[in-house]
Order: structure tokens, then C-alpha cells, then sequence
């Protein structure tokens, strides 16, 4: 398909790190001297950052809008730092020093900020302003977009797009099945959306449910801040790792009885509180269905020509960013977001339709047989190598053996796997050790580092 001669003007939806990585290609491409197009990022949290913000409130937000954030106090990352490293902007370049390899929450925003900042990529985006809808105009081949200006309370004037991209994030929009009974159950019920701080369950005999990297994650909190008993149940098999005597692993919730909870192998317990950790759903509700992405929490989710391109608008423009689970995380985002750039600027031509749909097929089939942790990473790196090959991406961000390594210091040991330390692929330094371990650090003080 030719690049068109028609207008192009650029609606980015989302300012966290996927959003703001197609920016900071942008403002980079127009520093090398590239014509680049107007583009508008509508942002609707008062700061860029995405989940990386921490967001004290759950429910709604002042302005009584649902909440984006997720996160939690005490957060520090569950994979190694340099999995995640710029090669265009290192941690060395940043912090000037060694940090250590699973930083705190704050300290990646830091790191993030210092990155955008190089190209002022902020210049771009529009704070609290929250997207309501977006419609593709056929006859006029581009998109309008209504959005709300949330301080003023007030909608912004309609504006017109030829390409939108959206990067609002999926940990956002809580999984909330139903189990049977639990409207008797006389405790707090939540989900790992709500949970701000481990804190809060000091002494108490949680039901963790879910067995993914929330259920993992919030159950170590708990028991590092004192949580009594923690029983974990899996739908699908237990996460197997080498738990603290605190936690255990049951098969499948059945059902709740006032306090008692029952599984599906005829065991019970007592609790104080459930604690849904249970995922989230891809949730656009600024989205008409023919340019909705329905998925499941996937690695290659469907009608994503190179996990970007939305196939089915009719005319390749709505693009999606950061759609996939995720191990690759901002080197991902990046290596989407200059692939898109490049589509933008016509740099890259789009195949046919057809070829696109087999291209999407082929990666669908390919992850049927991922079916190990290790094989689910080779896959996304695969898909992040293509990328980068694809658009002459300028570094290599392969960094599938440090993954597999840190997989297998989960293995060894749940609780001490943060403490290792991982040497940056682009700079060669290796990170230093928290001046206190994982478990025994109860503070997310930024100067901590
Ligand atoms: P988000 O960070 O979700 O940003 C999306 C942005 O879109 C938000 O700023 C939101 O306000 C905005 N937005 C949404 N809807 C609208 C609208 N209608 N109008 C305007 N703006 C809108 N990744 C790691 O690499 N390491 C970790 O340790 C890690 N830990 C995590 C822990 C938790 C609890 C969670 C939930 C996720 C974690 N992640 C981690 C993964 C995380 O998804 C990515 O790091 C990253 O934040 C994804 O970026 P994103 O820009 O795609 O989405
Ligand atoms: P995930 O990784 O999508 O995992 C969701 C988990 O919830 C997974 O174990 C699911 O089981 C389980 N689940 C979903 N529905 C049910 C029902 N009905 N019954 C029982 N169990 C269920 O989400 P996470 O929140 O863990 O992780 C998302 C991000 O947040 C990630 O990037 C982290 O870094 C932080 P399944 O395995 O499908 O059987």
C-alpha cells in the first residue's frame, strides 16, 4: 500500500511508557531532521508515567473517573533492570552509578523520565484529558476524537486524525469472576487492582486467587509485611516455587461459606481476606467494536499485523502499542513504537491484507507451542527481534538469557531472586547489591536506590 498523500496528524491515546516511547521516537526523528507530523497525546492521569505513577486512591479519581493505576507501595520490579535498559539512554547514563538490578518504582519512573526528557517528548502531551470516543470517518479515511478536558470539566473541541494510536495500557480493568458464596463471605474482598499496601494485611489469614505474577507478587508482600497464612489457589496448576512456610498452594476455589473457603480437592481453611489476583481485561471503552481489540491476555493477541497494525479498520491506521503480556517491557514498547514510526512517516510500506493475516496466523500457530516459560520468552523475543529487523531498529535488544537466568533464580528461591545481580548489555556494568535484601528492606525510599 503506497503511503498516503493525505493529511497526517497523529492522536496518541495513553502516555504511559508505551505511549511516550512513540513520542520520544517521534521527537527524536525530528532532532535528526525529519519533517515529522503533528501529533496530539491526550493523557488522563495529570502526569506521563502510565502504571509507573502510584495512585494512593482506588475506586475513582477526583474527578470520578475508574482509576488506572495498579501499582503498589513497596513495588520494586519482578524482573531484572537491565532486561528493561535503553541501549539510547542506559541506567549508567542516567544515575551515573551502579544501581542495583530490581529497582523500586520510583526509581524506574526516574529513569523513564530522564530518557523523555533528552528529546522533550512531554512537549506532546496533554494532561487530564480523558479519551470518551473515537470514530473512523470512511468517506473521509480518518478518525475523530472526543475528549474531555477533566479539570474544567468540560469536552474539547472534536478533533480529526489520520493514524491513532492507542496505548492505554490492560492492567487496569479488573477480572472479577464470580465464586459461589462469596457474597456470605463477612471480610474485604478485593482485587490486586485495589491493593496499595501489604501493610494492610498485618496478621491476617489470606485467600490469594490466581496463580500468575500478581498472585506471586502480592503473596511475597504480605508475608515480608507480616501477613499470618496465605493459601494461593490455581486454576490451572500451582506455580510451583519454594514458598516461605507462610504460603501454600491449593488447587481451584469451589466455594465460600461465611469464612470457610472450599477447593475443588475437598480441603478447606479459614480466612480474613480474599484477594483477587485474578488479571485483567483489554478494556477500550472509548473504542467502537469494529476497532476494539477483544483478547485474552496473550502474547500474540488476534488481528495485530506485527502485534501493532489493527487489520480490520480498513485502512491500517489505528495502531495499537504495549497490547501483549508481557516479559519484554519498555524495550518492547520501543522497538514497537519506532516500527510504527517509521509506518507513519513511510518509511515502511505495509504488505497486502492477506499478507498480513498470514503473517498474524503464522505467529499465532508458532505460540501454540510455547508452552513453558522458557519457550514463551523465546517467542517474545522473537517477535521483538523481527520488529527490530524489520525497521533497522539500531540496537540489539535480545535479552533472553538474562531472562532465562532470572527464571531460574525464581526457581531456586522466590524470596531471594532480587537480590541477584545482572550486568547491563549495552554499558557492561554490573549493578550493585541493595544495601539491604529483598525480603528484610521494608522501605521504597527513592534514596534507597
Ligand atoms: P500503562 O502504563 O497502563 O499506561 C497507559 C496510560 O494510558 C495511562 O497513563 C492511562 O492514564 C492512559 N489512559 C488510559 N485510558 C485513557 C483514556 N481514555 N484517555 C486518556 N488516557 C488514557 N513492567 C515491568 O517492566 N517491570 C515491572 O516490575 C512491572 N511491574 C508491574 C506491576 C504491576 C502491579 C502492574 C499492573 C504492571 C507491571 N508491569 C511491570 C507492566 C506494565 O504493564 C508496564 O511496565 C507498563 O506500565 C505498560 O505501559 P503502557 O504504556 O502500555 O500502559
Ligand atoms: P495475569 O498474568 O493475566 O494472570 C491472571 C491470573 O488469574 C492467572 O493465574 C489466571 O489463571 C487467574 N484467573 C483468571 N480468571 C480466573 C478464574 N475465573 N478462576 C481462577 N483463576 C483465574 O495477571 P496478573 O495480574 O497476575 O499479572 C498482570 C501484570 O501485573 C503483570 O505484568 C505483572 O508484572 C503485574 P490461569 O493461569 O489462566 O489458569
Amino acid at each position: 500500500m503506497a503511503h498516503s498523500k493525505e493529511m497526517t496528524r497523529i492522536g496518541v491515546i495513553g502516555a504511559g511508557p508505551s505511549g511516550m516511547s512513540l513520542l520520544y521516537h517521534l521527537a527524536k526523528m525530528e532532532l535528526e531532521g525529519k519533517h515529522i507530523p503533528d501529533v496530539v497525546c491526550y493523557e488522563k492521569q495529570p502526569e506521563c508515567g502510565g502504571l509507573w505513577n502510584f495512585d494512593w486512591r482506588t475506586g475513582v479519581d477526583e474527578h470520578g473517573e475508574p482509576i488506572h493505576g495498579s501499582m503498589y507501595r513497596h513495588l520494586w520490579t519482578n524482573g531484572p533492570k537491565e532486561c528493561l535498559e535503553f541501549p539510547d539512554y542506559t541506567f549508567d547514563k542516567h544515575f551515573g552509578k551502579a544501581i542495583p538490578s530490581f529497582p523500586t518504582r520510583k526509581v524506574v519512573l526516574d529513569y523513564m523520565n530522564g530518557r523523555w526528557k533528552t528529546v522533550d517528548a512531554r512537549r506532546f502531551f496533554r494532561v487530564n484529558t480523558n479519551v470518551q470516543k473515537v470514530i473512523y470517518n470512511p468517506k473521509e479515511n480518518n478518525f475523530t476524537v472526543w475528549a474531555r478536558d477533566q479539570v474544567e470539566d468540560k469536552d474539547l473541541p472534536l478533533e480529526t486524525f489520520s493514524h491513532i494510536i492507542v496505548s492505554t495500557g490492560h492492567f487496569s480493568v479488573p477480572n472479577m469472576p464470580y465464586f459461589k458464596g462469596v457474597e456470605t463471605f463477612p471480610g474485604r474482598v478485593l482485587h490486586s487492582h485495589d491493593f496499595r499496601d501489604a501493610r494492610d494485611f498485618k496478621g491476617k489469614r489470606l485467600l490469594v486467587i490466581g496463580s500468575s505474577y500478581s498472585a506471586e507478587d502480592i503473596s511475597l508482600h504480605c508475608v515480608k509485611f507480616g501477613a499470618k497464612s496465605i493459601v494461593c489457589s490455581t486454576r490451572s496448576g500451582p506455580m510451583g516455587f519454594k514458598w516461605p512456610v507462610q504460603i501454600q498452594e491449593r488447587p481451584l476455589l469451589e466455594r465460600i461459606e461465611g469464612q470457610m473457603v472450599y477447593f475443588n480437592d475437598g480441603s478447606s481453611t479459614e480466612v480474613d481476606t480474599i484477594i483477587y489476583c485474578t488479571g485483567y481485561k483489554h478494556s477500550f471503552r472509548f473504542l467502537p467494536d469494529n476497532l476494539r481489540l477483544k483478547t485474552e491476555n496473550s502474547l500474540y493477541p488476534p488481528n495485530l499485523y506485527k502485534g501493532i497494525i489493527w487489520i480490520k479498520s480498513g485502512n491500517n491506521k489505528l495502531m495499537y502499542i504495549g497490547m501483549q503480556d508481557q516479559y519484554y517491557t519498555m524495550t518492547m514498547f520501543d522497538a514497537q513504537s519506532f516500527w510504527a514510526c517509521r509506518v507513519i512517516l513511510g518509511e515502511t510500506i505495509l504488505p497486502e491484507k492477506e499478507t498480513m493475516e498470514a503473517d498474524i496466523a503464522r505467529w499465532i500457530q508458532k505460540l501454540e507451542n510455547a508452552t513453558s516459560t522458557v519457550q514463551e520468552i523465546d517467542f517474545q523475543t522473537e517477535y521483538v527481534m523481527d520488529l527490530c529487523h524489520d525497521s533497522g531498529y539500531e540496537h540489539n535488544l535480545d535479552v533472553k538469557d538474562m531472562f532465562n537466568h532470572w527464571e531460574e533464580t525464581k526457581i531456586e528461591n522466590i524470596t531471594t531472586y532480587r537480590d541477584h545481580v545482572y550486568k547491563s548489555k549495552f554499558t557492561g556494568t554490573v549493578s550493585c547489591k541493595h544495601h539491604k535484601p529483598f525480603m528484610a528492606a521494608l522501605d521504597d525510599r527513592y534514596e534507597d536506590l
